[in-house]
C-alpha cells in the first residue's frame, strides 16, 4: 500500500525491509483477522443466531433474549434496543434472516461513521497526538505505527509528552530504539513544551511522522483536558492544518467503560479516530459498532498483541466479512 513511500535504499535495505514488512499492518490476512476477532463473532453473531435463526416469528421473548446478548457483546443499552426495536416494528424480516439482518444493520453503522482510512498527507508533515486512559496502550501503539512508517520509508519522530508518569519518557525511548526511530525527549518540562520543541524539530529536519505521546492519567479530569487542550493549542499554532489524527486509544477489554472514556475524551479534544488495542483473544469488539452508532467515531487502527508487528489498519468492509464470515 504505501511502497511508492519508499526511498531509494540498496537492494540489500529493500528486500530486508520487504522482509519485515510483510509481518506489518499492510499486510494481515483475512484469516488472522477472523482468528482474532472470533470471540466477538461468537458473542456478537454466532450466539445471537443459533437462538433465533430456528424460530417462525419473533416474538417478544425473542427479542428481549436478543436484547440482552447484544447488550452483553458489549453493543451498549441503547444500541441493542434500538437494532431489536426495529424487528419488533416490521413483519418482513424472518428469524431464519437474522444474520443478513445483523449484517446489513452494523454495515450501516459503521459506514455512518465515515472513513477507517488512516489520514495521511504525502507531502508535509504529519502530526498524530494519542491520547487515552492509563494502561491503554498508547505508548505501545505509538511504537507499532513508528515502526510501520519507518518500514514504508517515512522519516518519523516520537514526542516524548508523558511527562506526568514516572519513566514514561524512557520507556517511550526504549520503544524508539526498537522501532528505529528518532524520539524528542526533555524530562521535567511540561508536555506543550515538549510538543512545541518536537514540531520545531520536525519541521526543520523534515520529517514526514511526528508522534505525540500523552499522560494517561492526570490528577482530575480538568487537569487531564487543560493539558491535552495545551498540547493541541502548541499544534494549531505552530503547525496549521498538519494534525492529520487525533487518536483515542482504547483497551478493548474495557468494553463498554470505552464509552464513557470516549465521552471524556470528546470533551477534551477534538478526536477523529479511535486505535482499539488488545482486540487480540477480546470478545468485547462489539465496541466498535457502538462508538461508531454514538459517536460517530470511526475505529481506524486495531492492536492485536504485545509486539512491534501487532497492528492492523482497520477496515470495516473486512470487519464485517469476517465477523460474518461461515466457520
Ligand atoms: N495483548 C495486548 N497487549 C497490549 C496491546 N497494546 C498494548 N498492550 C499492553 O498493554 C500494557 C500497557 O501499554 P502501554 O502502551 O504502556 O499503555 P499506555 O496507554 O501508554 O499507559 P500509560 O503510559 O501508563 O498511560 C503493556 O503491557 C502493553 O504490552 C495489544 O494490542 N494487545
Ligand atoms: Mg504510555
Amino acid at each position: 500500500m504505501f511502497n511508492f513511500f519508499k526511498k531509494n535504499n540498496s537492494a540489500e535495505d529493500v528486500n530486508e525491509e520487504k522482509q519485515e514488512s510483510a509481518k506489518s499492518f499492510w499486510n494481515f490476512s483475512f484469516d488472522k483477522l477472523k482468528k482474532t476477532i472470533s470471540n466477538t463473532t461468537q458473542n456478537l453473531v454466532d450466539n445471537v443466531v443459533s437462538s433465533v435463526e430456528e424460530e417462525e416469528e419473533f416474538d417478544d421473548f425473542i427479542l428481549d433474549d436478543m436484547e440482552d446478548m447484544l447488550i452483553k457483546a458489549d453493543l451498549g443499552v441503547n444500541l441493542a434496543s434500538s437494532v431489536t426495536d426495529k424487528l419488533r416494528k416490521q413483519t418482513k424480516v424472518k428469524p431464519s434472516q437474522i444474520k443478513q439482518f445483523l449484517k446489513d444493520e452494523f454495515t450501516e453503522i459503521l459506514k455512518s461513521a465515515g472513513s477507517t482510512r488512516l489520514n495521511l498527507d504525502d507531502n508535509g508533515l504529519n502530526i498524530y497526538f494519542i491520547t487515552g486512559v492509563n494502561g491503554a496502550g498508547k505508548t505501545t501503539l505509538i511504537a507499532k505505527l513508528a515502526n510501520n512508517f519507518r518500514l514504508s520509508g517515512k522519516k518519523v519522530l516520537l514526542a516524548a509528552g508523558d511527562t506526568f508518569r514516572a519513566a514514561a519518557e524512557e520507556q517511550l525511548d526504549i520503544w524508539a530504539k526498537r522501532a528505529q526511530v528518532d524520539i524528542l525527549r526533555k524530562d521535567g518540562i511540561e508536555s506543550a513544551a515538549v510538543v512545541y520543541e518536537a514540531i520545531k524539530k520536525a519541521q526543520s529536519e523534515n520529517y514526514d511522522i511526528l508522534l505525540i505521546d500523552t499522560a494517561g492519567r492526570l490528577q482530575n479530569k480538568r487537569n487531564l483536558m487543560e493539558e491535552l487542550n495545551k498540547v493541541k493549542n502548541v499544534i494549531d499554532k505552530l503547525a496549521p492544518g498538519r494534525l492529520k489524527e487525533s487518536i483515542l486509544v482504547l483497551d478493548a477489554n474495557t468494553g463498554q467503560n470505552g464509552i464513557s472514556q470516549a465521552k471524556l475524551f470528546t470533551e477534551a479534544v477534538d478526536l477523529t479516530s479511535v486505535a482499539l488495542t488488545k482486540l487480540d483473544g477480546s470478545a468485547k469488539g462489539g465496541i466498535i459498532i457502538a462508538l461508531a452508532k454514538e459517536f460517530k467515531l470511526p475505529v481506524k487502527l486495531v492492536g492485536i498483541g504485545e509486539k512491534l508487528e501487532d497492528i492492523k489498519l482497520f477496515n470495516s468492509e473486512e470487519f464485517i466479512e469476517a465477523l460474518f464470515a461461515k466457520k
